[in-house]
């Protein structure tokens, strides 16, 4: 399977995150995009390429013009607020919970910045920009190789996108490449797309920019957020609105499961999928459902990852695997290499 793969990645580097009331070392870090790097390298599986250039109008195919605006500009207005600033990455402090506007734009960037995030733990750093434009591009080449006939490719970007909405951050995540992915399917001209999210944690960016859609269907397998985050989303009896009543299909499971339970909530998940008659599928592989993720409860074990490879590729579709979490760092590169060889021995 080919892989697309940018090193400006490595410009996104957040130095802490808040967490319970102090700022720890961040989670999500360079090192994690290349150890799966080296992994496909030495397992030798199939050309790394990097991304084709692409127009940020296929980012606003999916995300706001105001909210692309910000993130382009984010870091400048960041350091002229204070030249001390270069030293520190960006963290939200205020956001417009119920009862406050969001027609409005602040002047004040920092009033700006909790008006498209929602968490305190995705610092936004000088290179946050550029490494997440590139990590989209990764995807959009990804997908021009499905459209040119190859049966599945892996964009292996960070920051991660699944937790981003249309206008806003969080996560972790700043553009949401699986989004942008399915809508380019879509664009060229596929009638159905499915989106499969196997990250420990909801994708709740990418089902609400699809959620009253019939042509985008979501699926999620994942912690169960009255107890893991993103909390405010993910649960079961959310199944799409409007015209997209249907299309969606949250599978949450408690903190703790192991691979038997996961991998039949993941034929569940791809039988709905089947059900839809997707054309094409996004899958948000994240790996941090392994049972050693620092800030995840899944039992996963290294193997296990070859089965989850087999069960996707067995579902017989065009398929973009777009990197997001995935946090031990150590064995992200076997555990995610191993979805794809497992992918690509049932495919052949
Ligand atoms: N101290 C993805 O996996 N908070 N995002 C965890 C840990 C946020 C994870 C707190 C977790 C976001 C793409
Ligand atoms: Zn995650």
């Amino acid at each position: 399977m080919r892989t697309i793969y940018n090193d400006k990645h490595a410009l996104h580097q957040g130095k802490f995150e808040m967490f319970r009331g102090q700022l720890v070392p961040c989670f999500e870090v360079p090192d994690r995009a290349d150890f799966v790097l080296r992994e496909l390298q030495q397992r030798k599986l199939g050309a790394i390429d990097g991304p084709q250039d692409f127009a940020d109008s296929a980012i606003a195919r999916v995300h706001a013009q105001r909210y692309i605006d910000f993130l382009a500009h984010a870091w400048d207005e960041w350091v002229a607020l204070d030249p001390a600033n270069a030293q520190r990455d960006a963290i939200p402090s205020y956001w417009p919970i119920r009862s406050f506007r969001s027609d409005v734009l602040p002047a004040s960037f920092p009033a700006r910045m909790g008006l498209f995030s929602y968490d305190a733990g995705s610092p936004l750093t000088s290179g946050t920009w550029v490494a997440a434009r590139a990590g989209a591009c990764c995807a959009l080449t990804a997908v021009q190789h499905v459209l040119a006939g190859e049966r599945a490719a892996f964009a292996l970007t960070r920051p991660p996108g699944h937790h981003a909405g249309a206008d806003f951050f969080g996560g972790y995540c700043f553009l949401n490449n699986a989004a942008i992915a399915a809508q380019a399917l879509r664009d060229a001209g596929l009638a159905k797309v499915a989106v499969l999210d196997v990250d420990y944690h909801h994708g709740n960016g990418t089902q609400a920019i699809f959620y009253e859609r019939a042509d985008v269907f979501f699926a999620s397998v994942h912690g169960d957020p009255h107890t893991e985050y993103p909390y405010y989303l993910g649960y079961a009896d959310e199944r799409g609105a409007g015209a997209g009543q249907g299309c969606n299909l949250n599978l949450p499971l408690a903190r703790g499961t192991g691979f038997a339970p996961w991998r039949a909530a993941l034929g569940q998940a791809l039988q709905a999928i089947a059900a839809f008659g997707a054309d094409a599928l996004v899958v948000s592989l994240g790996v941090d459902t392994f049972e050693g993720d620092p800030i995840s409860g899944f039992g996963l074990r290294s193997a296990d990852y070859l089965r989850v490879g087999e069960d996707i590729a067995a579902a017989g579709l065009p398929t973009v695997f777009v990197f997001e979490g995935g946090y031990a760092v150590a064995e992200v590169g076997v555990n995610a290499v191993n979805v794809l060889e497992g992918f690509g021995q049932r495919c052949g």
